[in-house]
């Protein structure tokens, strides 16, 4: 252990920490800017680029960015000297220098990093202004908007894209001015092998990357006395939009998400919860019917099976395993299934045309947004869902509409596509689709009631989890993984010869309760967790807690789709990938 004093106080880290860790260990706020390591999922931005963090060692002449400089036994450190702050406020005015003054009007404005430490450093001139400034096209894909005028360098999003998604689609181009952080030949990310995932934008710390806002399309539908306008939401929202609306972090806001939803003017409130029991029964099925097939020796029965509801999960395995493209579940994501059944069977009920429908979705997820817009996905040009917006899109949209988020009552979504049980809302937690298809499958293959429904094995935040499971005389192996890097160890690992049952895969790190389009977690992995445990809790404090026995499942399936992999639920619950 080494022994660190900073500004009169003393602590001790372990052999290898930097003074920030010190720092934080003892409260002491040294601000950072590129600094980015969440280490429960090897995160680490080792760019010290900012250099906003810098602080005094005693004994050295310069001044050492805190971030990058490891601590030494004894090391005597000043984090607040005049010295230290001219620094500092220096750094900001360069920053700024090269930096639109546009916060007004800036995607990023109330929750920027930059703004805020020119706030703190009361930074109301730039004297170095009138130097170059950069102006760069802006690049708008379905789900991401860059505007690279605004990039300060800090390579947070290169980081996250190369690092710990293997994407490799974005890094640093030009020099001095010009300088940005861009796909190879400054393509549009559309253009790109980009999964729209967002967890570049998750964790850029100015208004460079944000997600591409589709909030005033839904106050445009709502505003539609000819449309009836539905809203689906999904399990990871409940677990985080209380952040962005003055609730505690960890706490579940399902009833008053429910309510506002209500209050601000949606026809019926729906979940996705109801669409991932659904997906269960699909896939599940897919999954018992390849593992008999396989077993009889068919050879045409493809193990292990891959979960396919994330859509940033999806489209990196279709650039990158394009060899595996029939390994995948052709099961759609929830979010898409829940677009197809109401748009036929309720849109049935109501007795009125698919397109006087409109289905907005609230997501964790950027990546939604591309997806909903996939060809494949509409009729006749008329897509299953309408509009996607993320938690924090809607978390914007109540505070728009006046709503007082903290006063609402918990209210109850609308029957019958807002019915689910404990299996679903853990499909937002990395393991959680695979607790719950291993919920179904287990009684679906033996006919026995399933004691112990928590699957412990498959939890947590290893980023690689390999489990062994016992469903009846069935010993499967289960992997899982997520964060993209981690899906591609896992594959390769499949590609290598080794035996798995079956696979799921999140892109983002946590699962979505981490998403792109979640309330920003800043570094903070604590948060992750916190989340986590309010979808466990809603699962184990539910009556029904296996996707089979949602009775709304059971009347949609003797109502409309016959049985799971009927050739309507073919037609309607699965897809197909491309090359
Ligand atoms: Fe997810 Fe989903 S669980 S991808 O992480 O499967 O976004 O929350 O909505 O569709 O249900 C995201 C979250 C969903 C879908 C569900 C799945
Ligand atoms: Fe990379 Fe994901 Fe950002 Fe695309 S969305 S550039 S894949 S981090």
């Amino acid at each position: 252990m080494l022994t660190v004093h900073i500004d009169g106080k003393t602590t001790t880290i372990p052999a290898g920490g930097t003074i920030l860790d010190a720092a934080r260990k003892l409260d002491i706020d040294i601000p950072t800017l590129c600094y980015l390591n969440l280490e429960d999922l090897k995160v680490n931005n080792k760019a010290a680029s900012c250099r906003i963090c810098v602080v005094e060692v005693e004994g050295r002449r310069n001044l050492a960015p805190a971030c990058a400089t490891p601590a030494t036994d004894g090391m005597v450190v000043k984090s607040n000297t005049l010295r230290v702050l001219n620094a500092r406020k220096t750094v900001l005015e360069l920053l700024l220098s090269d930096h639109p003054k546009d916060c007004l009007v800036c995607a990023k404005s109330g929750e920027c990093e930059l703004q805020d430490l020119a706030e703190k450093f009361g930074i109301r001139e730039s004297p170095y202004d009138g130097g170059e400034m950069s102006h760069y096209r802006k690049d708008v894909s379905p789900s991401i908007i860059r505007d690279m005028d605004k990039c300060i360098m800090c390579r947070r999003c290169e980081t996250m894209c190369n690092d710990v998604q293997t994407c490799g689609v974005l890094s640093g181009v030009n020099r001095g001015f010009t300088a940005v952080v861009a796909p190879a030949f400054e393509m549009n990310l559309a253009d790109t092998v980009c999964t729209n995932c967002g967890q570049c934008v998750a964790v850029c710390p100015v208004g460079a990357l944000v997600e591409n806002d589709n909030s005033w399309d839904v106050v445009d539908a709502l505003a539609d006395p000819d449309k009836v306008v539905i809203v689906q939401t999904a399990p990871a929202v409940r677990a985080a939009l209380g952040e962005d609306l003055g609730i505690a972090p960890g706490t579940s806001v399902t009833g008053k998400m429910a309510a506002a939803l209500r209050r601000l003017g949606f026809d019926h409130i729906f979940d996705t919860d109801f669409a991932a029991d659904l997906t269960i029964m699909e896939e599940g099925s897919e999954f018992l019917d390849r593992l008999t097939r396989y077993l009889n020796g068919d050879q045409t029965a493809k193990l292990p099976i891959l979960t396919s509801c994330c859509p940033g999960w999806v489209k990196f395995f279709e650039h990158n395993f394009q060899d595996m493209l029939d390994v995948p579940s052709t099961a759609k994501s929830p979010q898409q299934m829940f677009g197809a059944i109401a748009k036929t069977y309720y849109a049935d009920m109501l007795g009125i045309p698919r397109d006087k429908l409109v289905v907005v979705s609230v997501m964790p997820c950027l990546a939604k947004k591309y997806e909903r817009a996939r060809p494949e996905f509409s009729v006749d040009g008329n897509p299953d869902v309408d509009i996607v917006i993320s938690t924090r899109e809607l978390a914007r949209l109540i505070k728009r509409m006046n709503i007082d988020f903290a006063s609402l009552p918990d209210e109850d979504f609308d029957a019958p596509l807002g019915e689910s049980t404990g299996a679903a809302p853990i499909f937002g937690v990395t393991g959680g689709v695979i607790e719950a298809a291993l919920r179904t499958a287990y009684e679906l293959a033996t006919g026995e009631t399933l004691q112990k429904v928590d699957f412990e094995d498959v939890r947590g935040m290893d980023g690689v989890k390999v489990a062994t499971v016992q469903v009846g005389p069935h010993e499967l192996r289960i992997g899982i993984a997520h964060g993209l890097g981690n899906a591609r160890k896992l594959l390769n690992r499949v590609r290598e010869g080794e035996t798995f049952h079956a696979i799921e895969v999140m892109a983002c790190p946590g699962g979505c309760i981490g998403g792109g389009g979640q309330p920003y977690h800043h570094g903070d992995i604590e948060l992750l967790k916190l989340r986590t445990k309010v979808l466990y809790a809603e699962d184990a404090g539910k009556p029904l807690r296996k996707s089979h026995q949602n009775p709304y499942i059971i009347e949609l399936y003797e109502k409309f789709l016959g049985k799971p992999l009927s050739e309507k639920s073919h037609h309607l619950l699965h897809t197909h990938y491309f090359k």
